[in-house]
This record gives C-alpha cells, sequence and structure tokens, in this order.
C-alpha cells in the first residue's frame, strides 16, 4: 500500500473513493460535509436519503461506513463514516479507528483501489490532529484490505505539517 499526503481539498481529488466524515443523520452538515454535499450536488443527499429509508433510520452509527454515488465529483464514490466527537472522559481511539477501517472495508466492497481520507473527527468533533494522525495511519497500516493507494489529504498547512511529522 502507498501512502500519500496531500494538501487541499479532498473534493478536487480524483480517486476511485473520497471519504466523508459525515454525521449518524448522512443528510449533510458542514466542515469536509458541507463542502463535499455542495460541489458533489444533490445526487448524493438524494443518495444519502435512500440509504436512511431502507438502513438507517436510526442513523448511521459512529464508526460505521457506507458508500453512495460521488455525484459531479471527480471521484467515483463517496463513503460516509461517523466519527466520534473528541472526549476527554473516555477513550473512543477505538471508534476513530474503525472509521478508518470500515471505510476501507466498504471500498473493497466496490474494488476501490484509491481512496483518499480527510482527517476524521480533527473539525467540528474536536479530536487533537496529532492523535487523530497516529490513529489514522495505526488503523490503515494494519487494515487488510486491497486498496493500495490511500491519501491522506490536509485542508491546511498546519495539519498536513502534523501529519507528516507523525508520518
Ligand atoms: N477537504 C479536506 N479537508 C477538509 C475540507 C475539505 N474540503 N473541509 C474541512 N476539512 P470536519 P469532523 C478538514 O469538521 O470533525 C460536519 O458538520 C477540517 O479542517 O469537517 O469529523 C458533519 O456533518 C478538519 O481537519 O469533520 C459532522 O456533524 C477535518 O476536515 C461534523 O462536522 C474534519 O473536520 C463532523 O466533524
Amino acid at each position: 500500500m502507498k501512502l500519500t499526503l496531500v494538501r487541499g481539498d479532498i473534493t478536487e481529488q480524483r480517486a476511485d473513493a473520497i471519504v466523508n466524515a459525515a454525521n449518524s443523520s448522512l443528510l449533510g452538515g458542514g466542515g469536509v460535509d458541507g463542502a463535499i454535499h455542495r460541489k458533489g450536488g444533490p445526487e448524493i443527499l438524494e443518495a444519502c436519503r435512500k440509504l436512511r429509508a431502507s438502513h438507517y433510520g436510526k442513523g448511521l452509527p459512529t464508526g460505521q461506513a457506507v458508500a453512495t454515488t460521488a455525484g459531479r465529483l471527480p471521484a467515483r464514490w463517496v463513503i460516509h463514516t461517523v466519527g466520534p466527537v473528541h472526549s476527554t472522559s473516555e477513550d473512543r481511539s477505538e471508534l476513530l479507528a474503525s472509521c478508518y477501517r470500515e471505510s476501507l472495508r466498504v471500498a473493497d466492497s466496490l474494488e476501490a483501489a484509491s481512496v483518499a481520507f480527510p482527517a476524521i473527527s480533527t473539525g467540528i468533533y474536536g479530536w487533537p490532529m496529532d492523535d487523530a494522525a497516529r490513529i489514522a495511519f495505526e488503523a490503515v497500516r494494519t487494515a487488510e484490505t486491497n486498496v493500495r493507494d490511500v491519501r491522506f489529504v490536509l485542508f491546511d498547512g498546519a495539519a498536513y505539517d502534523v501529519f507528516e511529522a507523525r508520518l
């Protein structure tokens, strides 16, 4: 597996799949979720609504992942995963690791060879960047997957530097 760090906007990635740091409603939000729905167009939200109706009436549980079309984005699929909100009173690392593993498992089911991840949970959900990078690398490196090209797309220079130092 080739691991690459990219500084930029994940909505511009040409990969088989890009991962969305969603929330359990699957109905969109701010941050990377907002950008993906805005640029990908209404087809993604439509697919999310159908998934809610068919499988996730109570919401997609934290740590799980599910795929939809990528609409107008250059990727083929969006894999939506729900990261944990960071907590200082409880260790939720396993749930964050699960987001990466489950996303790769969904990618395998799509026969996706390239997957781009954002730094899940490090924005609105408050996870410290360095710890998030450690968990992300560990989860991806130990995953049993056929995905050959894994990219971490970091939105700003500070996040990129933290991931680079950790790598
Ligand atoms: N490309 C790559 N990374 C981005 C982009 C982008 N276009 N935009 C933001 N980031 P966040 P979370 C970075 O808040 O913490 C939403 O409302 C951002 O700088 O998007 O998992 C959902 O609906 C940060 O480092 O996701 C949920 O309610 C990282 O992506 C909630 O936010 C993740 O930040 C999820 O919170």
